[in-house]
């Protein structure tokens, strides 16, 4: 009997053993892969935080220049006399080979944290939001554009820009296909503002918005612009899509104007053939930028919105809408370099 009980004890053993090393390798493989994913993760985070660095970096030479350096027609010269500023829109001759023109719409510049002229590691991009669809003061004619080229239909298109602008409008008088008021008290929802947009995300709360949004909002979002104080337009620095809007002309007519401010810069809107209110700006940049980095390599992005307040005593730019964003890598990158990202040419002491 004690020997029956033995040999069980002993068929018994060697299963306990074997299912005590599985578990205690599985331990150990949970580990490693869980110290794997760590050193994966610290490696990202670092990464990620030297890009903000230099992200921020740029961000904060772009806003001492902004607030240092003249504003002109053709961007933000770099180096040039204020003088020039206080022309206006008058002519500026500038050497090319200088690069010291930060240019408004979105022309990509290198920015690498050496200075010793090595490839730049990340790309700027500074955007003028005078060369933005206005929400605000936009026509409802532009509008209607907005939310076709947004993926809406022709109906829904005119009724989403007749509410934008009874919601906009100071008044209480509907609009045909527009909703005041009384609309949005049966529909349980806030009342329209009755003032320009503030924010471009205030768009969404229109009356139809919820029912009605457009497929393709969230890729025009970077062409738009809510600016309740300016009513001007920027014909130097809006992107193809924004000029067909805003004037309802082909993109073949719209090409052909950023071709030519490629050259020149453009000095009045009959020069190119367009039409407007006599009384406003299309050619100087307004005091709102949209400033971007980007790391293609890396896959990462940083975006922000800066305001220039030459009223403020306290605060002469205001930086808001910070983001960083990941994207898909891009293994090919363009062999051509940008340009440099223009430095201060001050020195201390000057
Ligand atoms: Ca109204």
């Amino acid at each position: 009997m004690s020997s029956v009980q033995a040999k069980s004890r002993a068929g018994f053993a060697l299963p306990v053993v074997l299912v005590t090393i599985s578990i205690l390798t599985l331990i150990f493989l949970t580990i490693v892969v869980a110290m794997d994913d760590l050193y994966g993760e610290i490696a990202t985070r670092k990464s990620e935080a030297a890009f903000q660095l230099q992200a921020l970096s740029a961000e904060a030479q772009f806003a001492y220049l902004a607030t240092t350096e003249p504003l002109t027609i053709q961007g933000l010269n770099v180096g040039g006399s204020r003088y020039e500023e206080m022309r206006g829109d008058a002519p500026i001759v500038v050497d090319p080979n200088q690069l010291r023109l930060i240019k408004l719409d979105a022309s990509p510049y290198g920015w690498s944290p050496r200075k010793d002229g090595s490839r730049p590691d990340i790309e700027v991009k500074v955007q003028d939001e005078g060369g933005l669809l206005n929400l605000s003061y936009a026509p409802r004619e532009a509008l209607v554009r907005l939310f076709m080229l947004a993926g809406s239909d022709g109906p829904s298109a005119g009724k989403l820009a007749s509410e934008a602008v009874d919601f906009r409008d100071v008044d209480d008088l509907l609009m045909v296909d527009g909703a005041e008021a009384a609309d949005y008290s049966r529909a349980g929802l806030p009342p329209p503002t009755n003032r320009p947009f503030q924010q471009v995300s205030e768009i969404n709360g229109i009356l139809s918005w919820e029912t009605r949004t457009p497929p393709l909002w969230r890729q025009v979002v970077p062409l738009v612009a809510a600016r309740p104080d300016g009513m001007s337009f920027n014909i130097n620095t809006a992107p193809v899509e924004v000029l067909m809007m805003q004037f309802g002309i082909t993109k073949a007519d719209a090409q052909m104007i950023v071709d030519r401010r490629r050259i020149e810069p453009l000095y009045s809107l009959s020069q190119v053939g367009l039409v407007g209110d006599d009384e406003q700006s299309y050619t100087f940049p307004s005091g709102r930028f949209r400033f971007s980095v980007v790391d293609q390599r890396q896959g990462i992005g940083y975006s922000s919105r800066l305001s220039l307040t030459p009223a403020s005593r306290d605060r002469p730019i205001w930086v808001e809408d910070t983001m960083v964003q990941r994207f898909k890598p891009r293994a090919q990158l363009s062999n051509q370099t940008p340009p440099a990202f223009p430095r201060s040419t001050v020195q201390p002491g000057n």
